[in-house]
């Protein structure tokens, strides 16, 4: 199995990559962006909770992302691993991470880190935000969930760096280009 963490500020491209991961190694999505969105859209008790964070610009409390992924790593079984996007976000949730992997026999292959500047983040954000419709894109929410990843993100890096997993890209550059640096990493 493969399973690889994508990390990397907001707006490094971790959702635009896991595409074409994804597809290439045929592997299973699990982003926690992705599965919170879906929470709000259907108005579940947890999404309403989860809005008031995601709104802020704050990261939402572990225990909740911890549960939902937990609940959708069954349907890996069928799989070649799993891409972690946007999950773990705190070094308390890789530890609960491993101890999940580790009950079901498995365990992170590489966490893969994709390197953006804070001008080309915000550049890209704001961007996206003319037509994502996403609420949390915004130049006052975008700092904030800069200044969250800084504190509370950065530091699951050296989780892995001390498990030997760490390895760095440059995320800029076409998306083909950032892909491919990816694959060459991955393929060691
Ligand atoms: P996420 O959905 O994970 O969002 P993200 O960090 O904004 O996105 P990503 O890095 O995937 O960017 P993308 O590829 O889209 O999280 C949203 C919120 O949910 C968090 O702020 C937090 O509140 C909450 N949350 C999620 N997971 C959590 C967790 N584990 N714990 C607690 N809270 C959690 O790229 C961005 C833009 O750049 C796109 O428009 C894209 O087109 C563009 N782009 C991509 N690659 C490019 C390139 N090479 N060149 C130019 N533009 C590029």
């Amino acid at each position: 199995m493969i399973n690889l963490v994508l990390f990397g500020p907001p707006g490094a491209g971790k959702g635009t990559q896991s595409e074409n991961l994804i597809a290439h190694y045929k592997l299973l999505h699990l982003s926690t962006g992705d599965l919170l969105r879906s929470e709000i859209a259907s108005h579940t008790e947890l999404g309403i909770k989860a809005k008031q964070f995601i709104d802020e610009g704050k990261l939402v409390p572990d225990e909740v992302v911890i549960g939902m992924i937990e609940a959708k790593l069954k349907e890996a079984q069928n799989k070649n691993g799993i891409i972690f996007d946007g999950f773990p976000r705190t070094t308390n949730q890789a530890v609960a991470l491993d101890e999940m992997l580790t009950r079901l026999g498995t365990s992170i292959t590489k966490m893969v880190s994709l390197e953006v500047s804070q001008d080309e983040l915000m550049k890209r954000l704001l961007l996206r935000g003319q037509t994502s419709g996403r609420t949390d894109d915004n130049e006052e929410t975008i700092q904030k969930r800069i200044a969250e990843y800084e504190s509370k993100t950065r530091p699951v890096a050296d989780y892995y760096k001390a498990q030997n997993k760490l390895v760095s890209v440059e995320g800029v550059g076409s998306v083909e280009e950032i892909f491919e640096r990816i694959r060459t990493q991955i393929d060691k």
